[in-house]
């Protein structure tokens, strides 16, 4: 909080002395002795108030000002520090699935609190899902955490239980030499963290966090573009590795992604599980990378060898498959849904010796 608004909202309700006004050590807590010279209060400079004492009268105003003026700037609860902030649809939404009142309670909780834009750029299947209040409040309440988590304490891949249950996963990164924080793959503004509410702590977020269904195996394995995935995965014996706790960035071809790969290929590596599983660690990152983290360059897969990733204005482009669906939430990492099959370089036709015997 500043010193000088404080200084001259103060002033006003003190009223009293025309041309004068009061400056106080909010610090301190208590009135200092003194009336200050109104001169202009021009930014900032405090250092041209000439100081007198103050009557007994005027400490004792002053003093009544002070308990006015901070019970009028005490933050609210978070409803109220979230409207502050702009955040007017999650308020609206919060009032919509009846947890209003919850969290105007003592709690203390924190709240990562999406903005507006978040909330119209969601894809129509969850604004349709979020139609549903059960299913809203349980998205909300996987925006809550119980307790104050100041933004300091959050450190890369720190998994929080929310209020909804679930745990949520932090990612802290280093792009361009800023930081980029995320929670469940949602960027942090930075610039709006620690928002101090009566009840707790709010974090603004760049996006809404959707609860994830299960693990990248159990995900993959509750959709139907990904059957020949989950089949492939099967085969070369890597449920096991890829249902632990990772945490893996998976990039999941889809069944249409399989479809483009050279004719007989694909069977020949259902028969073949060990090369099967190498095409599939070419897939796969240990550690959760996000989107809003990913920058251009290479990295190394769990098969050993590098993919090359391309982040543009088109998006992202991880060696010549395009990622056409991003962040996808799961419980161990994250999913980046791609449109071509990632093959390793010994894979590159016409050198496919193994797969022509
Ligand atoms: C809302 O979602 C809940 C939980 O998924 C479900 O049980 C309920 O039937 C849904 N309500 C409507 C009106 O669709
Ligand atoms: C990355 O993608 C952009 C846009 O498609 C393209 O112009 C650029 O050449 C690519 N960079 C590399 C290193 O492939
Ligand atoms: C097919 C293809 O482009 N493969 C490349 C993927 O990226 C790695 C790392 O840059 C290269 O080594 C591969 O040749």
């Amino acid at each position: 909080m500043e010193l000088l608004p404080v200084v001259l909202t103060l002033a006003v309700l003190a009223g009293s002395h025309t041309g004068m006004s009061y400056y106080l050590d909010m610090n301190v807590g208590s009135v200092r002795r003194m009336v200050v010279e109104y001169v202009p209060l021009a930014q900032n400079d405090v250092s041209k108030l000439k100081t007198v004492p103050l009557t007994s009268l005027a400490v004792h105003q002053l003093q009544q000002s002070i308990t006015r003026a901070e019970t009028e700037m005490a933050p609210g609860p978070i409803p109220a520090v979230a409207g502050d902030l702009g955040l007017t649809e999650l308020v609206d939404l919060v009032v919509k699935a009846g947890l209003k009142d919850t969290l105007e309670s003592a709690g203390p909780f924190t709240v990562f609190g999406p903005t507006n834009d978040a909330f119209s750029s969601l894809p129509g299947w969850v604004k349709e899902q979020i139609s549903n209040v059960t299913v809203l409040g349980e998205i909300l309440k996987f925006h809550v955490l119980p307790g104050k988590v100041e933004s300091k304490s959050l450190s890369n891949e720190l998994q929080v239980p929310t209020v909804e249950g679930r745990k949520l996963r932090i990612n802290l990164y280093t792009k361009d030499s800023k930081t980029v924080a995320t929670a469940q793959c949602a960027p942090v503004d930075l610039s709006r963290v620690d928002q101090t509410a009566s009840n707790g702590i709010l974090h603004v977020l760049d996006a809404v966090m959707i609860p994830p269904a299960g693990d990248l195996i159990a995900t993959a394995a509750s959709l139907p573009m990904f059957s020949t995935l989950v089949k492939a995965v099967t085969v070369a014996g890597l449920v096991p590795t890829l249902n632990g706790p990772g945490p893996f960035t998976l990039f999941a071809p889809t069944d249409k992604a399989f479809g483009k790969i050279p004719p007989g290929l694909l069977e020949k590596l259902l028969e073949n599980p060990p090369e099967l599983a190498k095409v599939l660690k070419y897939h796969v990152l240990s550690g959760t990378f996000c989107s809003a983290g990913l920058s251009s360059g290479d990295v190394t897969t769990l098969d050993g060898r590098n993919v090359a990733i391309n982040v543009s204005s088109d998006g992202v482009v991880v060696n010549e498959s395009k990622v056409i669906y991003a962040d996808g939430s799961v419980t161990n990492g994250v999913v980046h849904v791609i449109d071509t099959v990632l093959l390793p370089p010994d894979y590159s036709l016409p050198d496919l010796t193994w797969a022509r015997q």
